[in-house]
């Protein structure tokens, strides 16, 4: 077998992709990836162990939540930088060891903290010894691999805030913990469930981090209205989830006859009220991440990446335009670093730009988003009596991914058959199952609510959390809210065990299960949590309806 990864939902067969990523990785970059979090583990254990302070290596921490977000689901596919970035974390776990021995504990160090490679040819030897298959038993390994997926997902949240200046060292001290734990041959499938629930806490922590990074820099998300039409200048696509980036974008842009439009993940901007002051902050230009390969070609000008999700580019004439920074990458793309103050220089995407023509329409019209926890909880009061009048009679959180697979117009269907009466809570990509269609409001309340991007699950937590004390509930489950969730990379793993920490039962996961559940731990995910698959549109709905 030349590569195994499970790691997403698009998968193989809904059980691991051996040969080359449905995602478009290749084995090489998928075995180096492998090798890159065997790395950090052992650096992991080097700090843990050696009982390393987090506070006194910022850049190593920095580098750990930088390594873990490009071996995300369609961030890094560039061989070269995550080879680069292998012999990064070997430095410094080098250095933390000479500091950890002095206060060494007598560690048995693991291969992951001591291992070298010294050529090209010996990464990839070891990198094919180090993947998801090294654990031979299947439940510790899917236990292990659960952990490790939503630790990627909590420091690709905790990138985000650092960018913005915050930071917590909980947060860092709990990756370390939970990455060296899963090197540790001696835990047992219990004390290794009881690591997930952990990783779930410190995922509400990073998310709740990041909304007030967001929040105190940019403002509260409120109700607005986004344009998906175009204008006839040459323009910009930004794509992924870090704000901090169109923030610079925006500013670097100004005056230049370039307009700015968000793709995918990044549509969420438009809601806080820092950006609206950007005239040429023009809209939102296609749909989510796996359109691109078509919307790419029409909208004619540069795309920045600032994050997953790249599809890797067909079409030369895509490829040429498409630049990455932060954890993305993609070979033969420019890739734009900071400078030692966190600026960086969008000057070869801005005259780029300006040399190709404006984007091609492909929609027209508005959509309507801006309902995170401030502006939902602003409009409490109403929200409040629509559920007592019984105007309102369900909730449905639909948060996550969308993915290419066909079966996930189950969620355009859903949306559209759901019964008049009740709202959908969204954020995420999984939005444009839905987000366009009309399906009216009550009294005023649109029955789709889009709280944001994928980290903005936690808005939907707070509000879920607040109703439970408006209505004097004991238990987030007797809310009349239903969880019927999309979910597609390891962000959405993150969020799913947030949401299981904070008790929610009952969450259904489509399209399909993840397939690094193992047959024991699926069952235990079930008694204990209730959580379930997707089926029919029809049975579905009538199901949560009775809930
Ligand atoms: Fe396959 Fe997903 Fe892994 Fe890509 S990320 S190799 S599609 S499991
Ligand atoms: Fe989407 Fe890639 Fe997960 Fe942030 S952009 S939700 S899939």
């Amino acid at each position: 077998m030349g590569m195994f990864c499970y790691q997403c939902q698009e998968t193989a067969g809904g059980k691991g992709c051996t040969v080359r990523g449905v995602c478009g990785k290749t084995e090489e970059v998928a075995n180096l990836q492998d090798l890159l979090v065997y790395s950090v583990k052992g650096l992991a254990q080097v700090v843990n162990c050696g009982k390393l302070p987090v506070a006194d290596h910022p850049q190593v921490n920095r580098e750990v939540l930088n390594s873990l977000f490009m071996t995300i689901t369609n961030a890094n596919f560039d061989e070269k930088a995550i080879a680069g970035q292998i012999d990064k974390i070997i430095a410094f776990r080098q250095q933390l060891m000479n500091k950890a021995c002095c206060a060494c504990n007598g560690c048995h160090w693991h291969d992951a903290a001591t291992f070298t490679v010294s050529s090209r040819e010996e990464m990839l030897a070891k990198a094919r010894t180090v993947g998801v298959l090294a654990t031979a038993d299947e439940d510790i390994r899917s236990l292990r691999e659960m952990i490790t997926y939503g630790v990627k997902g909590m420091a690709a949240y905790a990138e985000h805030a650092l960018n913005l200046g915050h930071e917590n060292e909980e947060i860092y001290a709990f990756i370390y913990e939970a990455l060296a734990a899963t090197l540790d041959d001696s835990l047992s499938a219990d004390q290794l469930v009881a690591l997930v629930m952990r990783t779930g806490e410190h995922g509400v922590k990073v998310m709740a981090m990041l909304d007030e990074a967001h929040t105190s820099r940019f403002g509260h998300p409120e109700i607005t209205e986004v344009n998906i039409g175009v204008r006839n200048n040459p323009a910009i696509l930004i794509s992924g989830h870090d704000l901090t980036d169109l923030e610079q974008l925006l500013i670097q842009t100004q005056g230049t006859g370039v307009d700015v439009y968000t793709h995918s993940e990044m549509l969420p901007a438009h809601y806080y009220p820092a950006f609206k002051k950007y005239e040429h902050f023009v809209g939102n230009y296609g749909n989510a991440w796996w359109k691109q390969k078509t919307e790419f070609v029409s909208f004619n000008g540069p795309v920045l990446f600032t994050t997953n999700c790249i599809v890797p580019p067909a079409d030369e004439n895509v490829r040429r335009r498409i630049f990455t920074t932060n954890s993305a990458g993609f070979p033969g793309c420019p890739h734009i670093l900071p400078d030692e103050n966190g600026k960086k220089d969008f000057t070869p995407i801005i005259e780029m730009a300006k040399r190709l023509p404006p984007p091609q329409a492909i929609e027209e019209g508005k959509i309507v988003g801006g309902f995170a926890h401030n502006q939902v909880l602003a409009l409490a009061d109403k929200v409040v009596e629509a559920v007592k009048t019984g105007a309102i009679k369900k909730f449905f959180v639909m948060a996550g991914c969308d993915g290419r697979m066909p079966a996930r117009s189950y969620y355009t269907e859903f949306a559209e058959k759901l019964p008049a009466d009740t709202v959908i809570l969204t954020a995420g990509c999984a939005k444009y199952r839905y987000n366009k269609l009309n399906l009216g409001d009550i009294g005023g309340i649109p029955r789709i609510l889009d709280a944001g991007q994928c980290n903005d699950s936690y808005s939907l937590a707070v509000i879920a959390l607040k109703l439970k004390e408006v209505f004097g509930l004991d238990d987030i489950n007797k809310l009349p809210v239903a969880f019927n969730i999309g979910w597609y990379e390891q962000k959405a793993v993150i969020v799913l065990l947030a949401l299981l920490y904070l008790g929610v039962k009952n969450i259904h996961l489509g399209p399909t299960l993840p397939g690094f559940l193992s047959a024991n731990v699926a069952k235990v995910l079930t008694e204990k949590f209730g959580i379930g698959g997707i089926g029919q549109v029809d049975e579905d709905i009538a199901m949560f309806m009775k809930q």
